[in-house]
């Protein structure tokens, strides 16, 4: 495992668009856990692969208070939302920075994980906020 080094604003690199990863592979796999080692020692509940300077569709998220239950999304879709709710959000890239942003307060995703196989997951309240702020950055 390895910690990577998370991009602060305003290096251009975080404007890159991620492209969809198309075969899951071993390296997939490493980044995704070297993305959530990294999420944890931030630390932080999210982490998408473009603040680490990989310009590929992976986001890794972990809201739960012990770090027990860290989540993947690979190419993840928002295909519906319903809602709206305001959180104070916070961003790896923008240190120290807190802003009120309003969100979906539901929404529903679709994803692949690691194996390649698809879910769908139904989200609200911060989870739902911390998914949407992940895919903003992709
Ligand atoms: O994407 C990122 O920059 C991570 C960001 C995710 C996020 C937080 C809050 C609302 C929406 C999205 C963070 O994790 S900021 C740090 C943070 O929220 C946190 C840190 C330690 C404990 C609990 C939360
Ligand atoms: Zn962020």
């Amino acid at each position: 495992m390895a910690l990577l080094e998370i991009l602060c604003f305003p290096d251009p690199r975080l404007r890159k668009k991620a492209t969809a990863i198309n075969t899951i592979t071993a390296k997939t796999r490493q980044l995704a856990e070297d993305m959530i080692e990294t999420m944890y020692d931030a630390p932080g509940i999210g982490l998408a692969a473009n603040q680490v300077n990989v310009q590929q569709r992976m986001v890794v998220i972990d809201i739960s208070e012990d770090k027990s239950a860290p989540m993947v999304f690979i190419n993840p879709e928002i295909i519906e939302k319903q809602g709206e709710r305001e959180y104070e959000e916070g961003c790896l890239s923008v240190p120290e920075a807190h802003e009120m942003a309003m969100r979906a307060d539901t929404v529903k995703v679709k994803a692949l994980d690691l194996d390649g196989e698809p879910f769908e997951i139904e989200a609200e309240a911060l989870l739902a906020t911390c998914i949407q702020h992940e895919i903003d950055h992709l």
